[in-house]
């Protein structure tokens, strides 16, 4: 009569242990908006187990927003605004040094007076994204700009199948609105050495833009390898002192 008790009770251990591993996977679910704000604190671009050789995808998460150029973000406490005092940042009410170790923290420049800029992920320029050729890149962008509206341009990709991707603002694509989110997919090729940027308006050159780097699958004839340590992104841009709309 009691044959079954222990088969039972096995079925449902295994039961239980099934619907907590599950409860488990849905609590470790990373949602967009915490990756949003992971790479906005980081300053990086792309999720770490994708975009490696052998990943099918390179996912990467692109907040843009607006930010001055010298001056301290507070990060909890007053900003400051700093200026340039031979090679050094200091404070610009008292002239008084600055921290050093906090250098990184705001964006430099020239350190010709706070100008207004465009921030990726709180960087200007924005972060690299680095991908496999063949890859597909997936990266979802988010405008936290509070009137302007954007587009991102994948420079030098061909965007075959995926002209939705090309992101040509009023061409290929509706302007993502502030406050709106786009997500871009499209396949990595060619490879190469590019950058991606703003197309729309002056936002290319009020910091919209970004090395993006596709690394050749190994074993094609090619001119230099850029792997490894052996290499590192120089990206050269236009600065005007003005904002960008009075210089244009
Ligand atoms: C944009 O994405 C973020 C993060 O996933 C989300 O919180 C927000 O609601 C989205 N905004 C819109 C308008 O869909
Ligand atoms: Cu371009």
């Amino acid at each position: 009569m009691n044959e079954q008790g222990p088969v039972m009770s096995f079925k449902c251990t295994y039961f239980a242990i099934v619907v907590l591993l599950t409860i488990q996977q849905a609590k470790l679910q990373t949602t967009d908006k915490e990756w949003f704000d992971r790479f906005l604190r980081t300053g990086e671009a792309c999720k770490s187990n994708t975009c490696q050789l052998g990943d099918l995808t390179c996912e990467c998460f692109l907040t843009i927003d607006h930010a001055l150029t010298m001056r301290y973000r507070g990060e909890g406490q007053p900003a400051v605004l700093l200026k340039p005092d031979k090679g050094k940042a200091v404070r610009f009410d008292n002239g008084h040094p600055f921290e050093r170790s906090r250098e990184d923290t705001f964006i430099l420049a020239d350190g010709y007076k706070s100008r207004i800029v465009i921030v990726v992920n709180g960087k200007f320029p924005g972060p690299t994204i680095t991908a496999r050729e063949g890859q597909e890149v997936i990266v979802h962008v988010r405008n936290l700009m509070h009137t302007d509206s954007t587009t991102i341009h994948w420079h030098g990709l061909h965007q075959k199948k995926t002209p939705w991707s090309d992101g040509v603002a009023f061409v290929t694509q509706c302007p993502i609105l502030p406050g709106q989110n786009y997500t871009y997919k499209f396949n990595a090729k060619p490879f190469g050495t590019s950058f991606y940027h703003a197309h729309i308006g002056d936002q290319r050159t009020m910091g919209l833009y970004g090395p993006l780097i596709i690394i050749p699958t190994p074993g094609q004839q090619i001119s230099s390898q850029q792997e490894k340590d052996e290499f590192f992104v120089a990206i050269i841009q236009d600065w005007n002192h003005d904002d960008d709309e009075d210089a244009l």
